[in-house]
């Protein structure tokens, strides 16, 4: 008798068809695939920076920062010669680069400023507020005082604008945050908040602060003297704050030592077991405006 078996139809053998076991490990596979290519899209995908209404980082700023760091260190204060100005540079970058612009720690400057330490001599420290101008046309003319930007960071910083971007580890050449746009913790506001507060500490003896006589609050509680610096004085080291309250040589002069806004400052300077002193139009001072102004009364 004839022994028919039926055989399999081709494409339907059983060398080709799949386990149910291997079927869910190749769909496993295809959806950690999938999923690893949206995540290396998400993650590399070049993003647009973060848009802010303030100044973008000054132009060149690596070479602007370089170029001031080897001036202060190699000709203006050849004794701190043996700073490394580009590591300082990648030290300051470090704090900032690469991060949300509006959620800067004082802590990310901590490694610039244990890197870069000064001493300035005591009696030497000159504080300002709305006075920046002249106090650097009198510590330049003076030769021997110091106000934040004579030191090596303040010197490196002045009038430059910085920030990063979390989408990349270039600064933000765009924009950049303002210090009043909601954005308090911006890497420009806490370095010099930072930078400041060690100004502040570390001054000794007789300390100096310039104020603006012309302004109806020649001290200002808001203001980096006024909330920061004058708060960080050590009684232990500095005996006395003495203000000069400079009035515009045009204006007309008042005697804003005796009004309340510096009665302000002399009350908290005494509660810090400081003494105070306070001049009105110190002479000195009232030279370097001379200058541009000699026939004016007050300049004979
Ligand atoms: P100020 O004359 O009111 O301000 C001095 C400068 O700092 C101005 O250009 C201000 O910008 C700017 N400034 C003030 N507050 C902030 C902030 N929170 N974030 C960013 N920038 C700010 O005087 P002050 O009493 O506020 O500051 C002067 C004192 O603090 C000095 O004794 C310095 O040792 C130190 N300091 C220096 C500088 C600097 O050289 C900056 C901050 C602090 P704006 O109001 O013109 O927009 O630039």
């Amino acid at each position: 008798m004839a022994n028919y078996e039926f055989s399999q139809v081709s494409g339907d053998r059983p060398c080709c068809r799949l386990s149910r076991k291997a079927q869910i490990c190749l769909g496993v596979g295809l959806v950690l695939l999938i999923a690893s290519v949206v995540i290396a899209v998400i993650f590399l995908w070049p993003r647009a920076p973060l848009v802010w209404k303030g100044n973008p980082t000054t132009k060149h700023f690596p070479e602007i920062f370089l170029g001031r760091c080897l001036v202060y260190t190699q000709i203006l204060r050849p004794e701190m010669r043996d700073q490394d100005c580009k590591k300082i540079l990648s030290t300051f970058k470090g704090a900032f680069v690469s991060k949300n612009p509006c959620n800067i720690t004082r802590e990310d400057y901590e490694p610039l400023v244990q890197l870069v330490t000064q001493t300035i001599p005591c009696d030497k420290t000159l504080f300002w507020s709305k006075s920046k101008h002249l106090a650097h046309e009198y510590t330049r003319v003076q030769g021997k005082m110091f106000t934040l930007e004579d030191t090596l960071l303040g010197y490196i910083a002045d009038d430059l604008m910085w920030c990063g971007d979390p989408s990349t580890s270039d600064m933000n050449y765009d924009s950049c945050p303002h210090w009043s746009e909601n954005c308090p913790d911006n890497p420009v506001s806490v370095f010099w908040k930072v930078i400041s507060q060690k100004f502040a500490e570390a001054a000794c003896g007789v300390v100096q602060v310039m104020l603006n006589g012309s302004l109806s609050e020649p001290f200002y509680r808001n203001s980096t003297f006024g909330s920061v610096e004058v708060f960080n004085l050590d009684p232990n080291k500095v005996h006395k704050l003495q203000a000069w309250v400079m009035h515009n040589i045009e204006a007309d002069s008042s005697n804003s030592c005796s009004g309340s806004s510096i009665n302000e400052l002399k009350l908290i300077v005494q509660k810090r077991n400081m003494t105070f002193a306070c001049q009105d139009n110190y002479r000195p001072v009232r030279f370097v405006q001379c200058v541009k102004n000699p026939e004016h009364a007050s300049c004979s």
